[in-house]
């Protein structure tokens, strides 16, 4: 039998030639409490792809409706549709949200909410419209692939048609969110009736083959395993082979409040930073590792800048699914914060866009520049 150490030495030697980990690798990660270890490793690979930079962005989040038809075990932001906490925003009031994010400088506006019973898909495609037309430099970063397939169900159209739609009416790219943990044992005890793995993989298929680019998330800190989460990474990275669609892959922490799995506790602040740098081991093929401050707080997130993770989301106003869920950050962190946090890790904070072009900004104006080639990073020091 191996000892751990012979396990672990013998997975660094692939990192450092940058071979691939297989399910087994990343079990015995899993399985080893050797944090430093695998933080260290996770960084190896974190500046080999992203040098010395963190990144982040000056964004505004909208949820344009708390309603949904689902019932996910681990969510404290949906209401029933005669609940008198449930919401639908009119388009006064997402033009109002979108103008504050444009005057305050935002590049980008990333829009997730639940699904209505009765809205029609036209809704959907109007929220992107309003906004488009009422801040037409920002970035559109909308809609789920759980909400993409729910849409199709709704209006009874093909996924291609649905993305062709929303692209006409301005959408730009599409968030990470419901993916959950793609693993049956799990997904269908925690969120069996919404999207299948199948089918969230699909979303995404289809949106890379039109041009879009997207995320990925994984929740996790709840009834899941080592071997729940292997799969994830396993399954995601073997769709990046396929499409290279992905940009950034963004663990999320757990919040158990007000929600119906509320005796599970938070996970740990070793499972924070170990998914973190697990993550950025199996997902190879993966440009980016999102450290996201609001799930994270601020303090795991600015170390988790170490172990594997490149980036920190942005100023985030107006966040309310992790809020509704117990998360005692801010509701939103100045730009300045966010350098000041980057630069006492080490790092070298740089603005980016959704698709991570650097941004020059004179106050709340600004401009995207190209996208920033990784091969010159390892010379820049903080
Ligand atoms: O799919 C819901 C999660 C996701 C809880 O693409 C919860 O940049 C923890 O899509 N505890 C939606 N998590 C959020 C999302 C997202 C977030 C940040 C960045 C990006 C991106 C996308 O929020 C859901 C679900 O996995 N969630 N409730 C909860 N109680
Ligand atoms: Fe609805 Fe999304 Fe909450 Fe599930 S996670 S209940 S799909 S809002």
């Amino acid at each position: 039998m191996p000892t751990e150490a012979s396990r672990l030495g013998a997975i660094r030697e692939k990192v450092e030639a940058g071979r691939r980990l297989t399910v087994e690798d990343g079990l015995a990660l899993e399985a080893s409490a050797d944090l430093f270890a695998i933080g260290e490793m996770a960084n190896l690979v974190r500046e080999r792809k992203n040098g010395n930079l963190a990144f982040y962005n000056v964004n505004t989040h909208i949820n344009p409706t708390n309603v949904c038809v689902y019932t996910c075990d681990f969510c404290a932001f949906r209401a029933d549709l005669d609940d008198p906490r449930g919401y639908v925003m009119d388009r006064s009031q997402i033009v109002e949200r979108a103008r504050q994010a444009s005057e305050r400088g935002a590049t980008e506006l990333h829009i997730v909410g639940g699904l209505h019973h009765k809205l029609p898909f036209s809704y959907y495609v109007d929220v992107v419209r309003w906004i488009r037309e009422a801040a037409p430099e920002i970035h559109v970063k909308a809609y789920t692939a759980v909400e993409i397939e729910f849409f199709s169900k709704i209006a009874r159209k093909p996924v291609e048609q649905i993305m062709r739609e929303l692209i006409d009416a301005g959408l730009g790219s599409l968030p990470g969110g419901g993916a959950e943990i793609f693993h049956p044992e799990v997904r269908e005890k925690i969120c069996g009736a919404k999207a299948s793995t199948e089918r969230w993989l699909d979303v995404h298929r289809t949106a890379h083959r039109l041009g879009l680019h997207s995320n990925a998330t994984m929740l996790y800190g709840h009834i899941d395993g080592p071997i729940h989460r292997i799969d994830h990474l396993v399954r995601l990275r073997e769709l990046q082979d396929e499409t290279g669609g992905f940009q950034t892959f963004i663990p999320l922490a757990f919040h158990p409040e007000n929600s119906e799995m509320d005796d599970i506790p938070k996970p740990s602040g070793v499972m924070d930073l170990k998914t973190m740098a697990i993550s950025r081991l199996m997902l190879d093929n993966f440009p980016h590792i999102k450290a996201y401050w609001v799930m994270l707080g601020l303090k795991t997130a600015q170390v988790a800048l170490s172990f594997g993770a490149d980036d920190i989301d942005g100023t985030v106003v107006h966040e309310k699914i992790y809020h509704e869920a117990g998360a005692e950050t801010p509701q939103e962190i100045t730009t300045a914060e966010i350098r000041r946090l980057i630069q006492e890790a080490g790092r070298v904070p740089i603005e980016r866009d959704t698709l991570y072009r650097e941004i020059t900004r004179d106050g709340r104006s600004w401009q995207a520049g190209r996208k920033i080639d990784p091969s010159r990073l390892l010379q820049i020091v903080p």
